[in-house]
């Protein structure tokens, strides 16, 4: 199991690791904030969220009397964290509260849903609870292979149809399966979609229907899978599938390998969802739960 700090060596050697040089034994100028803003824009932090975090820093080293660059290093870490934290993320819970806890998991094609609803199908087995998956992506052949592939090695159960049946009536069967079976925890998959491909999206408000007319309150968690490598492109899609299904909560994925690390303070700082977990690699403990202290330091250490 890769750890967070691994997971973002590309991040961090790239252009962090920029930052922390520029930020060297110097006095602070134009040219010190000029640089910042260029490589926060690298980084993919994103070009409003790089205003803010500039006003914000802007703000501290003035009100602090900063005037080396090196000063800032610690601010800047300051500010960073409460970049990650604009989301408000309550801790990751695995205490059972309700009858069944549903868990919605969306994205688009390839981002790496099904594997992270391994990766959370053990997580909280690990923490004793009684998972089932559901495959609702009925799209593809192969996904639900995928999906029951991973139910036997996880010894959870997975409920699925036929290839090409109805996804809400999957949905609805599986949640009957989980009150049936006693099980606590069901994940449901869905099919990669566009945000921008309108029909899909109206299948994907169908099931969440679905979840949300059989069980009260559910689904508990929508969660979306954002690639990193996907940089900005991440955040119009995390917009689609906030405007159709609502997202509480984003696992970012392939953090491994990428540069662009910088998305996450532009999902909590534009969008304000929270990031839940982070993908650190392709096997099933690669998984860590989202730590904005960690994840700044992982990035500027
Ligand atoms: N390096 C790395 N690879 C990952 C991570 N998460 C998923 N992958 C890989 O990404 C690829 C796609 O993963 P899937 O889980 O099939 O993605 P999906 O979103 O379910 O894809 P569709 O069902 O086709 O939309 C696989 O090769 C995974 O092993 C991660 O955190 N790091
Ligand atoms: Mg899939």
């Amino acid at each position: 199991m890769a750890s967070l700090r691994e997971t973002l060596a590309r991040t961090r050697s790239s252009i962090f690791g920029r930052i922390q040089s520029l930020l060297g034994q110097t006095d602070i100028t134009n040219e010190t904030w000029d640089e910042l803003e260029a490589l926060l824009l690298q980084a993919d932090v994103g070009a409003a969220t790089t205003e803010q975090i500039l006003r914000r820093l802007k703000a501290r080293a003035s009100a602090e009397g900063i005037v080396r660059a090196a000063q800032l290093r610690e601010a800047l870490a300051q500010t960073l964290k409460e970049m990650l934290a604009a989301g408000a993320a309550t801790p990751c819970t695995y205490a059972k509260t309700r009858l069944l806890e549903v868990i919605l998991v969306v994205g688009v094609n390839g981002s790496g849903k099904t594997t992270s609803i391994a990766k959370l199908g053990k997580r909280y087995q690990q923490h004793g609870r009684s998972v089932m998956l559901a495959a609702c992506d009925t799209f593809r052949a192969a996904a639900i292979d995928q999906l029951q592939i991973w139910g036997e090695r996880l010894g959870v159960p997975v409920i699925a149809g036929a290839p090409n049946s109805d996804p809400g009536a999957i949905a609805f069967d599986a949640v009957q399966a989980a009150f049936a079976r006693k099980c606590d925890t069901l994940i449901v998959d869905t099919a990669g979609r566009l945000h921008t491909k309108h029909n899909l999206m109206q299948e994907l408000k169908k099931v969440h229907g679905v979840l949300r007319r059989s069980v009260h309150e559910a689904p508990h968690h929508t969660l979306l899978v954002i690639d990193a490598t996907n940089g900005q492109n991440a955040i119009n899609q995390a917009k689609g599938f906030t405007e159709a299904v609502g997202v509480t909560g984003v696992i970012l994925t392939k953090l491994d390998g990428t540069p662009k690390g910088g998305v996450a303070f532009a999902i909590t700082g534009e969008l304000g969802i929270p990031i839940r977990y982070v993908g650190t690699g392709e096997k099933v403990d690669d998984l860590a739960e989202f730590d904005a202290e960690a994840f700044v330091q992982g990035l500027l250490d």
